[in-house]
């Protein structure tokens, strides 16, 4: 079989394997094969970007990584990346900032990783690229002379032409997308969207298996969900909520419901929106004051990033605020912690939760909801309340799906999963449990494996 070649800005540090947050990382992990190469920025700074990468093995897999210049990693992480791409594709345009030489920066970081890459590379390596940092990084690939075949998946939403033209250089990035064989999509929205695009800027034609021609080479956008190994998430859940991190928690409860939100601190994730929800439930609805505690693990993520800094104020105030408002001497309703968790211990609270609360403003998929239904137990389940815009949402209707924008909605969805009875909660339960164990790490990978396999064939 073809060996993997995967690519992805980041390269986690194979020894910190518990303590990931960031879903790519966690998705990949879950399913790469022994024998893979997996390529990327080892995360340090150094006074310029490497040439050559440096590599290292673990558990079956070679990690090949290269540190980025202080000015590259300014002008492509900070800048491009985190700067611009990451709030248009969020639709966040009030957040986009743009500058030319940022831009020029990012083209330069991909550049610099292709060079650093190709000489790793054998003919009949299948090469895969993730996230909104590599977009041109097939393009570069391409124009070193590497023909094989190349696929990109985008872990975050694709937006529509009435955002994407907002973005300076969105033909440039398009056109250099296409040099991949294919584009894959968490949702059928993103891949409509990223053809309408196509068909916007480069001509494209799309027949319904999302193919064209462009520049002479056929392209195919597929859509392919990312998932969890449910399975294995079940099995930690089971195990780490008999050990002492999650009956310190239980103790700590003394009987009153936990509500759970676990994200990265982004503005993505709408928890300006969720606090705010959260307390006009207390304000609403007095019969669960004292009854219920929102534990909110937010880990701290891009702090270099202002907007991620005035966030972090921003939440500080209001979490303290609402505290301030509804605590008791003997319960404080919102209990906020801005430090990663490990996962197994993360997996135990899930499990003692009441009540798994996802509510982003927009998330390419979100693997915390599927990671809520998997750790939870069938004969006693919690309820998940889900935004409608993350992408999770399209296959989970089973959830108390809600628009994160209206706190009132959220508040009475709170309400009724504190509210709700067991049949209920069992019913929602099983079928959203037939939806995180069908659509696993492992399938994703299969199905985008399959279509980037084979010239002509593929997932729909
Ligand atoms: P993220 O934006 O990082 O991923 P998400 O899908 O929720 O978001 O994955 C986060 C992962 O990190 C989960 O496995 C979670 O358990 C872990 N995590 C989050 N916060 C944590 C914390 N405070 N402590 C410890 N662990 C934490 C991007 C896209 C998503 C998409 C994934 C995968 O933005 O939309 O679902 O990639 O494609």
């Amino acid at each position: 079989m073809a060996r993997l070649i995967v690519v992805s800005n980041r390269v986690p540090d194979p020894k910190e394997r518990g303590a990931r947050a960031g879903g790519l990382a966690v998705a990949l992990a879950d399913a790469l094969p022994r024998g893979s190469l997996w390529f990327g920025w080892s995360g340090r700074r150094a006074a310029a970007t490497a040439a050559t990468a440096t590599l290292a093995e673990a558990d079956g897999i070679t990690y090949a990584t290269i540190d980025l210049g202080e000015t590259d990693y300014r002008r492509f992480y900070v800048g491009f990346a985190n700067g611009a791409l990451w709030p248009l594709l969020h639709f966040r345009l009030g957040l986009m900032s743009f500058l030319r030489e940022d831009y020029e920066g990012y083209r330069a970081v991909n550049r610099g990783f292709a060079a650093a890459l190709a000489p790793l590379l054998r003919p009949d390596d299948l090469i895969w690229v993730h996230d909104y940092h590599l977009i041109p990084l097939g393009q570069e690939l391409r124009r070193l002379g590497v023909a094989n075949r190349i696929g990109f998946f985008l872990h975050v939403p694709f937006v529509p032409p009435a955002i994407l033209q907002v973005l300076p250089r969105a033909g440039d990035l398009l056109a250099a997308l296409c040099a991949c064989d294919v584009v894959g999509f968490h949702t059928d929205r993103y891949r409509d969207a990223f053809l309408d695009c196509c068909a916007e800027w480069l001509g494209a034609r799309p027949d319904r298996q999302g193919r064209f021609d462009h520049a002479g080479r056929n392209v195919q956008a597929v859509v392919t969900p990312v998932g969890i190994d449910a399975e294995d998430f079940a099995q930690l859940a089971m195990r780490a909520v008999r050990g002492v991190e999650a009956r310190r928690l239980k103790d700590s409860l003394v009987g009153r419901a936990l509500a759970i939100g676990v994200d990265r601190l982004d503005y993505s994730k709408g928890l300006l929106n969720r606090i705010e929800a959260f307390a006009r439930l207390l304000a609403t609805h007095p019969e669960h004051r004292r009854r219920v505690s929102l534990l909110q693990v937010a880990a701290r993520s891009r702090e270099e990033v202002d907007d991620y800094q005035r966030l972090r104020r921003e939440l500080d105030r209001v979490v303290g605020d609402t505290n301030g408002r509804f605590s008791e001497f003997d319960w404080a309703p919102v209990r906020y912690v801005t430090r990663p968790i490990r996962r197994r211990t993360l997996a135990g609270f899930y499990r003692l939760a009441r009540l798994g609360v996802v509510t982003p403003l927009r998330d390419g998929m979100n693997l915390v909801a599927k990671e809520f239904v998997a750790a939870q137990n069938p004969a006693d389940p919690g309820v998940l309340i889900l935004s409608r815009f993350a992408g999770a949402a399209d296959a989970m209707a089973a959830a108390l799906v809600v628009n994160p924008f209206d706190a009132e909605e959220v508040a009475e969805a709170m309400d009724a999963a504190l509210t709700m009875g067991l049949p209920e909660r069992q019913e929602r339960h099983q079928a959203l449990r037939t939806e995180v164990w069908s659509g696993t790490a492992a399938a994703f990978c299969a199905s985008f494996l399959q279509a980037l396999r084979l010239p002509g064939g593929g997932a729909a």
